[in-house]
């Protein structure tokens, strides 16, 4: 279970972000989204408000939609497992510009702390491959991180990770929660370099 000796999920995130290299983001709802804004927040984070299950399937059009841009789906174990079908889709479309990171607190951390599936085992990675993603990483470990970000950011996609984080109580940062504020800012910077 979510022990102390898993990875601190501010400090993963805030070290990866500061990697991304110009990389557009794409958080799941709730904790991945407060962590891009806890991180400093950029015009290139399509902050979510709702939506769950969808983080994959709108890096994945992204993806499509802009080919020369590295795109990062940061999402929940909760998240993703409610659109989990979508990495078959991702991996029959194969943008070689995305990768996907879920940060895997085995919990409904935002909602009550109720325990998630991956907790109970569920191998996130497992049915990745399954669904026809190769490129495929378990982090359990900060020593990992190169690997991770070497992944996430520089290795042809579609790949993949878990990264195994602390169920901790971080305080909110709430980013800009107007919808179309959000689109319209993040629309310009997708477009733009
Ligand atoms: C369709 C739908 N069902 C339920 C919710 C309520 N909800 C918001 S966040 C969340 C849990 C997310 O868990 P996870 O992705 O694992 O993120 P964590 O907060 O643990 O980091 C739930 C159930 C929702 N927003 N939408």
């Amino acid at each position: 279970m979510s022990g102390s000796n898993y990875l601190k999920r501010r400090e993963l995130t805030a070290a990866l972000l500061a990697r991304r290299e110009g990389a557009l983001v794409v958080p799941g709802l709730g904790s991945p989204t407060w962590d891009c804004f806890a991180a400093g927040g950029s015009d290139d984070y399509l902050y979510s408000w709702g939506g769950m299950g969808l983080a994959v399937p709108t890096a994945l059009g992204l993806a499509l939609a802009r080919p020369k841009r590295r795109v990062l789906c940061m999402t929940g174990d909760g998240e993703i497992m409610m659109g989990i079908g979508a990495l078959a889709v991702v991996a029959s479309q194969a943008p070689a510009n995305l990768g996907i990171l879920v940060l895997d607190n085995e919990h409904f951390g935002e909602t009550g702390r109720q325990p998630g599936l991956t907790g109970l085992g569920t191998d996130l990675c497992g049915i990745a491959r399954g669904a026809g993603i190769g490129r495929t990483l378990d982090v359990t470990a900060m020593d990992q991180f190169d690997a991770l970000a070497e992944l996430m950011f520089r290795t042809p996609g579609p790949t993949f990770a878990v990264a195994k984080i602390a169920l901790t109580d971080e305080p909110w940062a709430l980013p800009e929660k107007d919808g179309a504020v959000i689109a319209r800012r993040f629309r310009a910077a997708a477009e733009s370099a």
